[in-house]
């Protein structure tokens, strides 16, 4: 086991659920974290919960850990005021318990949101500014400039994963692009943990799908090799799914519908 103690956040989450039992085997105890209760923990787990926006709560969270995977905050577009709080706050308290407490590496889980203004017959590499699509895709934005900041000023090593979409199966046609398996996530984790040199990374999350939007060739050294496909899924997918309106901006831009939400009047 790499790591001695692994702490995973947002546990209670759809990916989190998908990675507790993956995990364990990068570590000896794995501590489970989330703001929503989540049941009991099991034999070589700890639960700790806790608001990523309270930052005394983050403390204690990561208090005694070695690393890092960072799933917890809103996972969707919506009001600012929320995604303030558990996203950019929460990245900020996490980054500071990680200092004090002297993790050296994280992985997190950005999002191809941060890019999802750009078009769908654009294919993108990790050197591209970001053109988010959501106030949601400019938090995870933040939190890749933050933990660029914290690898710059203090040596912290963190994968930002742009995760595209990781559910069991593509749901639509344009997941056929941006689709992560669980197993492919678990592996792509497991490589930006054990990589010997890491530094700050960004790469993009996604199995091995012929329709691609992303070149992850800046991340070779992390040594990720998706052997999952959406392929299998295509023809199930278009059979089951309309033919595109091409003037929709979802079809047009990589953010899908996230580019159409909004917008919100209370924060
Ligand atoms: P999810 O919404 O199912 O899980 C997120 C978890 O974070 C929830 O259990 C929630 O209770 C917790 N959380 C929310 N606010 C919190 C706070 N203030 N303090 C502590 N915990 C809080 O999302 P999912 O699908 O499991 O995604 C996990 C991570 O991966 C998220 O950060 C999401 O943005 C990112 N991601 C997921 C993608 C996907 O396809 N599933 C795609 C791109 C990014
Ligand atoms: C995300 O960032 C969301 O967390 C997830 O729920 C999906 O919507 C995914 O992106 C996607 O783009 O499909």
């Amino acid at each position: 086991k790499v790591h001695e103690k692994l702490l995973l956040t947002g546990a209670a989450g759809g990916l989190g659920r998908a990675l507790r039992e993956r995990l364990k085997a990068n570590c000896s105890v794995l501590r489970l974290s989330d703001v929503q209760p989540f049941g009991e923990a099991a034999a070589a787990e700890e639960v700790v919960l806790a608001d990523l926006a309270d930052a005394a709560a983050v403390d204690g969270m990561v208090k005694g850990v070695d690393a890092i995977v960072h799933l917890g905050g809103i996972s969707v577009e919506g009001p600012f005021g929320p995604i303030l709080q558990a996203n950019i706050i929460g990245m900020y308290n996490l980054y500071e318990a990680a200092r004090k407490h002297g993790v050296k590496r994280l992985v997190f889980a950005s999002s191809n949101h941060v890019t999802g203004f750009y078009r769908q017959d654009q294919t993108l590499t990790a050197d591209h500014p970001p053109r988010p699509d959501s106030f949601y895709g400019l938090s995870k934005a933040f939190g890749e400039d933050l933990s660029r900041f914290y690898f710059d000023r203090y040596g912290i090593e963190t994968a930002c994963v742009r995760i595209g979409s990781s559910f069991p199966e593509p749901k639509d046609r344009r997941m056929l692009a941006t689709w992560l398996s669980f197993n492919d996530l678990h592996r792509l984790i497991t490589a930006c943990l054990t990589t010997p040199v890491l530094g700050h990374s960004i790469i993009f999350g996604m199995s091995d799908n012929a329709v691609t939007w992303w070149d992850n060739s800046r991340a070779h050294h992390v040594g990720y090799a998706p052997q999952d496909s959406s392929d299998v899924f295509r023809e199930a997918v278009y059979a089951r799914t309309p033919q595109p309106d091409l003037t929709d901006p979802a079809v047009q831009f990589q953010g899908g519908a996230f580019v159409k939400a909004g917008p919100f009047d209370s924060r």
